[in-house]
Protein backbone atom coordinates (compact mmCIF):
# COMPACT_ATOMS: atom_id res chain seq x y z
CA UNK A 1 0.00 0.00 0.00
CA UNK A 2 2.98 2.24 0.19
CA UNK A 3 3.00 4.33 -2.78
CA UNK A 4 6.47 5.83 -3.04
CA UNK A 5 7.47 6.49 -7.11
CA UNK A 6 11.08 6.88 -8.32
CA UNK A 7 10.89 10.44 -10.47
CA UNK A 8 11.15 7.65 -13.53
CA UNK A 9 8.79 6.06 -12.20
CA UNK A 10 6.26 8.99 -11.90
CA UNK A 11 4.82 8.44 -15.86
CA UNK A 12 3.04 5.18 -14.20
CA UNK A 13 0.77 6.94 -11.92
CA UNK A 14 -0.78 4.13 -9.82
CA UNK A 15 -3.37 4.78 -7.71
CA UNK A 16 -3.43 3.76 -4.12
CA UNK A 17 -5.67 1.52 -3.65
CA UNK A 18 -3.42 -0.42 -6.42
CA UNK A 19 -0.29 -0.32 -4.36
CA UNK A 20 1.09 -3.38 -1.99
CA UNK A 21 3.88 -5.02 -0.58
CA UNK A 22 4.76 -8.41 -0.37
CA UNK A 23 7.21 -8.95 2.46
CA UNK A 24 8.96 -12.61 2.54
CA UNK A 25 9.99 -13.67 6.55
CA UNK A 26 11.60 -16.98 7.79
CA UNK A 27 14.87 -18.30 9.25
CA UNK A 28 17.98 -18.47 7.55
CA UNK A 29 19.07 -20.02 4.94
CA UNK A 30 15.89 -21.40 4.42
CA UNK A 31 15.54 -19.97 0.16
CA UNK A 32 13.67 -16.93 0.85
CA UNK A 33 15.71 -15.27 -1.50
CA UNK A 34 15.69 -18.36 -3.75
CA UNK A 35 12.09 -17.73 -4.07
CA UNK A 36 12.05 -14.61 -4.82
CA UNK A 37 14.37 -14.94 -7.60
CA UNK A 38 12.09 -16.89 -9.09
CA UNK A 39 9.07 -14.60 -8.54
CA UNK A 40 11.23 -12.28 -10.38
CA UNK A 41 12.17 -14.38 -13.19
CA UNK A 42 15.56 -14.79 -12.11
CA UNK A 43 17.40 -18.08 -12.57
CA UNK A 44 18.13 -20.18 -9.29
CA UNK A 45 21.90 -20.12 -7.54
CA UNK A 46 22.94 -22.85 -5.27
CA UNK A 47 25.77 -20.23 -3.76
CA UNK A 48 24.11 -18.95 -0.50
CA UNK A 49 24.50 -15.33 -0.26
CA UNK A 50 23.21 -13.82 3.10
CA UNK A 51 20.31 -11.22 3.03
CA UNK A 52 20.28 -8.21 5.15
CA UNK A 53 17.14 -6.42 3.23
CA UNK A 54 16.56 -6.78 -0.26
CA UNK A 55 14.14 -4.60 -1.99
CA UNK A 56 12.78 -5.10 -5.10
CA UNK A 57 9.88 -3.54 -7.36
CA UNK A 58 7.16 -4.42 -9.98
CA UNK A 59 4.85 -2.77 -12.15
CA UNK A 60 2.08 -4.87 -13.83
CA UNK A 61 -0.65 -3.72 -16.30
CA UNK A 62 -3.35 -6.07 -15.98
CA UNK A 63 -6.29 -5.62 -18.00
CA UNK A 64 -5.95 -2.24 -18.54
CA UNK A 65 -5.48 -1.39 -14.64
CA UNK A 66 -1.67 -0.71 -13.44
CA UNK A 67 -0.49 -2.21 -10.41
CA UNK A 68 2.53 -2.09 -8.49
CA UNK A 69 4.03 -4.59 -6.19
CA UNK A 70 7.02 -4.13 -3.59
CA UNK A 71 9.03 -7.07 -2.06
CA UNK A 72 10.86 -7.32 1.05
CA UNK A 73 13.30 -9.99 0.92
CA UNK A 74 14.20 -9.78 4.52
CA UNK A 75 17.28 -11.44 6.77
CA UNK A 76 16.58 -14.83 8.55
CA UNK A 77 19.32 -13.49 10.91
CA UNK A 78 16.79 -10.40 11.58
CA UNK A 79 20.07 -8.95 13.49
CA UNK A 80 16.91 -5.79 13.79
CA UNK A 81 13.99 -7.09 15.65
CA UNK A 82 12.45 -3.51 15.03
CA UNK A 83 12.73 -3.40 11.57
CA UNK A 84 11.07 -6.45 11.29
CA UNK A 85 8.32 -5.31 13.11
CA UNK A 86 8.18 -2.26 10.71
CA UNK A 87 8.29 -4.78 7.87
CA UNK A 88 5.04 -6.87 8.97
CA UNK A 89 3.50 -3.27 9.94
CA UNK A 90 4.06 -1.89 6.62
CA UNK A 91 3.29 -5.38 4.65
CA UNK A 92 0.16 -6.14 3.12
CA UNK A 93 0.63 -9.91 1.96
CA UNK A 94 3.29 -12.12 3.68
CA UNK A 95 5.68 -15.61 2.49
CA UNK A 96 6.44 -17.29 5.51
CA UNK A 97 9.34 -19.75 4.09
CA UNK A 98 10.52 -22.82 6.31
CA UNK A 99 12.63 -25.39 4.72
CA UNK A 100 11.27 -29.21 5.41
CA UNK A 101 14.67 -30.86 6.37
CA UNK A 102 14.97 -28.22 9.41
CA UNK A 103 12.21 -28.22 12.16
CA UNK A 104 13.85 -24.84 13.80
CA UNK A 105 12.96 -23.08 11.20
CA UNK A 106 9.00 -24.56 11.09
CA UNK A 107 9.40 -23.84 14.80
CA UNK A 108 10.27 -19.82 13.35
CA UNK A 109 7.23 -19.58 10.98
CA UNK A 110 4.93 -20.51 13.57
CA UNK A 111 6.20 -17.55 15.81
CA UNK A 112 6.08 -15.33 12.77
CA UNK A 113 2.60 -16.04 12.12
CA UNK A 114 1.85 -15.16 15.77
CA UNK A 115 3.54 -11.73 15.37
CA UNK A 116 2.09 -10.88 12.39
CA UNK A 117 -1.58 -11.22 13.83
CA UNK A 118 -0.72 -9.88 17.03
CA UNK A 119 1.33 -6.94 15.10
CA UNK A 120 -1.65 -6.38 12.80
CA UNK A 121 -4.07 -6.29 15.53
CA UNK A 122 -2.76 -3.61 16.75
CA UNK A 123 -3.29 -1.63 13.82
CA UNK A 124 -6.71 -3.38 13.26
CA UNK A 125 -8.66 -0.91 15.71
CA UNK A 126 -7.65 1.86 14.26
CA UNK A 127 -7.62 1.22 10.88
CA UNK A 128 -9.53 -0.69 8.62
CA UNK A 129 -7.27 -3.50 8.00
CA UNK A 130 -7.86 -6.34 8.95
CA UNK A 131 -5.88 -8.65 11.29
CA UNK A 132 -5.76 -11.31 9.19
CA UNK A 133 -3.34 -10.38 6.74
CA UNK A 134 -3.37 -12.45 3.91
CA UNK A 135 -0.08 -15.26 4.24
CA UNK A 136 1.43 -18.17 2.42
CA UNK A 137 3.33 -20.06 4.40
CA UNK A 138 6.19 -22.58 2.41
CA UNK A 139 7.57 -25.65 2.96
CA UNK A 140 10.07 -24.97 0.88
CA UNK A 141 13.11 -28.12 -0.40
CA UNK A 142 10.68 -30.05 -0.90
CA UNK A 143 13.07 -31.44 -3.79
CA UNK A 144 15.65 -32.92 -0.64
CA UNK A 145 12.56 -35.87 -0.42
CA UNK A 146 11.56 -36.98 2.97
CA UNK A 147 14.50 -38.90 4.08
CA UNK A 148 15.46 -35.39 5.38
CA UNK A 149 12.34 -34.16 5.94
CA UNK A 150 11.47 -32.93 10.14
CA UNK A 151 8.20 -31.98 9.76
CA UNK A 152 4.64 -33.31 9.58
CA UNK A 153 1.67 -32.57 7.03
CA UNK A 154 -0.56 -32.83 10.68
CA UNK A 155 1.73 -30.45 11.92
CA UNK A 156 1.61 -27.53 9.18
CA UNK A 157 -2.53 -28.33 8.99
CA UNK A 158 -2.90 -27.47 12.63
CA UNK A 159 -0.92 -24.18 12.05
CA UNK A 160 -2.56 -23.34 8.86
CA UNK A 161 -5.71 -23.65 10.45
CA UNK A 162 -4.68 -21.84 13.69
CA UNK A 163 -5.87 -24.32 16.21
CA UNK A 164 -2.41 -26.00 17.52
CA UNK A 165 -2.90 -24.52 20.68
CA UNK A 166 -2.26 -20.79 20.42
CA UNK A 167 -5.14 -17.92 20.17
CA UNK A 168 -3.38 -16.93 16.43
CA UNK A 169 -6.75 -15.87 14.81
CA UNK A 170 -9.26 -17.91 12.16
CA UNK A 171 -6.69 -18.54 9.51
CA UNK A 172 -9.37 -17.90 7.03
CA UNK A 173 -6.53 -16.03 5.48
CA UNK A 174 -4.29 -18.34 5.07
CA UNK A 175 -2.71 -21.47 3.22
CA UNK A 176 -0.09 -23.81 2.93
CA UNK A 177 2.14 -25.37 0.13
CA UNK A 178 5.24 -27.87 -0.13
CA UNK A 179 7.59 -25.97 -2.83
CA UNK A 180 10.87 -26.10 -4.46
CA UNK A 181 12.92 -23.04 -5.19
CA UNK A 182 15.45 -24.82 -6.93
CA UNK A 183 12.96 -26.94 -8.95
CA UNK A 184 10.65 -24.50 -9.48
CA UNK A 185 8.23 -27.16 -8.03
CA UNK A 186 4.31 -24.91 -7.23
CA UNK A 187 6.03 -21.87 -6.98
CA UNK A 188 3.14 -20.31 -9.31
CA UNK A 189 0.81 -21.85 -8.01
CA UNK A 190 1.85 -20.82 -4.68
CA UNK A 191 1.91 -17.07 -5.51
CA UNK A 192 -1.34 -17.41 -7.62
CA UNK A 193 -2.99 -18.83 -4.59
CA UNK A 194 -1.56 -15.71 -2.69
CA UNK A 195 -2.34 -12.90 -4.31
CA UNK A 196 -6.33 -14.50 -5.13
CA UNK A 197 -6.63 -14.60 -1.09
CA UNK A 198 -5.30 -10.63 -1.34
CA UNK A 199 -8.15 -10.67 -3.67
CA UNK A 200 -5.44 -9.05 -5.81
CA UNK A 201 -5.09 -10.25 -9.95
CA UNK A 202 -3.78 -13.79 -10.37
CA UNK A 203 -2.05 -12.59 -12.74
CA UNK A 204 0.28 -10.87 -10.73
CA UNK A 205 1.74 -14.77 -10.57
CA UNK A 206 5.26 -15.11 -12.65
CA UNK A 207 3.62 -17.53 -15.06
CA UNK A 208 0.82 -15.28 -15.83
CA UNK A 209 1.92 -12.48 -17.08
CA UNK A 210 4.08 -11.57 -19.88
CA UNK A 211 7.77 -9.86 -18.54
CA UNK A 212 8.58 -6.73 -20.31
CA UNK A 213 11.89 -5.13 -20.42
CA UNK A 214 11.90 -1.50 -19.20
CA UNK A 215 13.22 -0.26 -22.14
CA UNK A 216 10.32 -1.74 -24.25
CA UNK A 217 8.07 0.32 -21.66
CA UNK A 218 8.30 3.78 -24.08
CA UNK A 219 7.90 1.36 -27.11
CA UNK A 220 4.69 -0.23 -25.57
CA UNK A 221 3.00 3.03 -24.80
CA UNK A 222 3.50 4.12 -28.34
CA UNK A 223 2.43 1.16 -29.77
CA UNK A 224 -0.76 1.52 -26.86
CA UNK A 225 -1.18 4.92 -28.79
CA UNK A 226 -1.38 3.60 -32.17
CA UNK A 227 -3.52 0.77 -31.69
CA UNK A 228 -6.17 3.02 -29.64
CA UNK A 229 -9.35 2.14 -30.67
CA UNK A 230 -8.57 -1.32 -32.64
CA UNK A 231 -8.64 -5.11 -32.06
CA UNK A 232 -4.85 -4.83 -31.05
CA UNK A 233 -5.73 -1.95 -28.41
CA UNK A 234 -8.38 -4.28 -27.13
CA UNK A 235 -5.94 -7.27 -26.85
CA UNK A 236 -3.62 -5.30 -25.32
CA UNK A 237 -5.73 -3.79 -22.27
CA UNK A 238 -7.26 -7.45 -21.88
CA UNK A 239 -3.38 -8.80 -21.25
CA UNK A 240 -1.47 -8.63 -18.57
CA UNK A 241 2.62 -7.71 -18.43
CA UNK A 242 4.81 -7.41 -15.86
CA UNK A 243 7.89 -4.73 -15.29
CA UNK A 244 10.67 -5.17 -12.96
CA UNK A 245 12.04 -1.77 -11.84
CA UNK A 246 15.48 -2.00 -12.90
CA UNK A 247 17.04 0.89 -9.69
CA UNK A 248 13.82 0.23 -7.40
CA UNK A 249 15.44 1.70 -4.08
CA UNK A 250 13.82 0.86 -0.47
CA UNK A 251 11.60 3.49 0.86
CA UNK A 252 13.67 4.82 3.92
CA UNK A 253 12.37 4.03 7.24
CA UNK A 254 11.41 7.05 8.18
CA UNK A 255 8.49 7.21 5.26
CA UNK A 256 7.65 3.73 6.63
CA UNK A 257 7.23 5.29 9.83
CA UNK A 258 5.16 8.41 8.79
CA UNK A 259 2.67 5.80 7.10
CA UNK A 260 2.40 4.00 9.72
CA UNK A 261 1.88 6.68 12.32
CA UNK A 262 -1.04 7.96 9.37
CA UNK A 263 -2.22 4.60 9.16
CA UNK A 264 -2.98 4.15 13.15
CA UNK A 265 -5.79 7.00 14.17
CA UNK A 266 -4.73 9.10 16.07
CA UNK A 267 -0.83 8.79 15.35
CA UNK A 268 0.44 9.74 18.40
CA UNK A 269 -2.17 8.30 20.18
CA UNK A 270 -1.43 4.57 19.50
CA UNK A 271 1.46 4.63 22.06
CA UNK A 272 -1.06 6.10 24.81
CA UNK A 273 -3.19 2.62 23.69
CA UNK A 274 -0.27 0.28 24.06
CA UNK A 275 0.27 0.04 20.67
CA UNK A 276 3.99 0.46 20.52
CA UNK A 277 5.72 1.38 16.19
CA UNK A 278 9.19 0.58 16.72
N1 LIG B 1 17.82 -28.13 -2.27
C1 LIG B 1 17.34 -26.90 -2.28
N2 LIG B 1 18.15 -25.88 -1.91
C2 LIG B 1 17.62 -24.64 -1.91
C3 LIG B 1 16.27 -24.38 -2.27
N3 LIG B 1 16.04 -23.06 -2.13
C4 LIG B 1 17.19 -22.51 -1.72
N4 LIG B 1 18.15 -23.45 -1.60
C5 LIG B 1 19.55 -23.25 -1.18
O1 LIG B 1 19.54 -22.91 0.20
C6 LIG B 1 20.55 -21.94 0.48
C7 LIG B 1 19.94 -20.73 1.13
O2 LIG B 1 19.07 -20.09 0.21
P1 LIG B 1 18.71 -18.54 0.34
O3 LIG B 1 17.63 -18.27 -0.64
O4 LIG B 1 19.91 -17.70 0.25
O5 LIG B 1 18.17 -18.51 1.84
P2 LIG B 1 17.56 -17.27 2.65
O6 LIG B 1 16.36 -17.78 3.36
O7 LIG B 1 17.36 -16.11 1.75
O8 LIG B 1 18.70 -16.97 3.73
P3 LIG B 1 19.00 -15.54 4.49
O9 LIG B 1 19.18 -14.51 3.43
O10 LIG B 1 20.24 -15.81 5.30
O11 LIG B 1 17.84 -15.26 5.39
C8 LIG B 1 21.22 -21.61 -0.86
O12 LIG B 1 22.43 -22.36 -0.97
C9 LIG B 1 20.21 -22.08 -1.90
O13 LIG B 1 20.83 -22.48 -3.09
C10 LIG B 1 15.45 -25.48 -2.67
O14 LIG B 1 14.28 -25.38 -3.02
N5 LIG B 1 16.04 -26.72 -2.63
MG1 LIG C 1 18.16 -14.26 1.68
Amino acid sequence: MIKKMSPSDGEFNIPDKNCHRMVVLGSTKVGKSALVSRFLGERFDDQYTPTIEDFHRKFYSIRGELYQLDILDTSGNHPFPAMRRLSILTGDVFVLVFSLDSRESFLEVQRLKRQIHETKSCLKNKTKESADAPVVICGNKCDRGDFHRQVTEEEVERLVAGDEGTDIGTGTCCAYFEISAKRNANVDLMFQTLFTLAKLPAEMSPDRHRNVSPQCCEEAALRRKSFRGGKKAKDAAAAAYGIVAPFARRPSVHSDLLYIKEKAVGGGQAKDRGCVIC
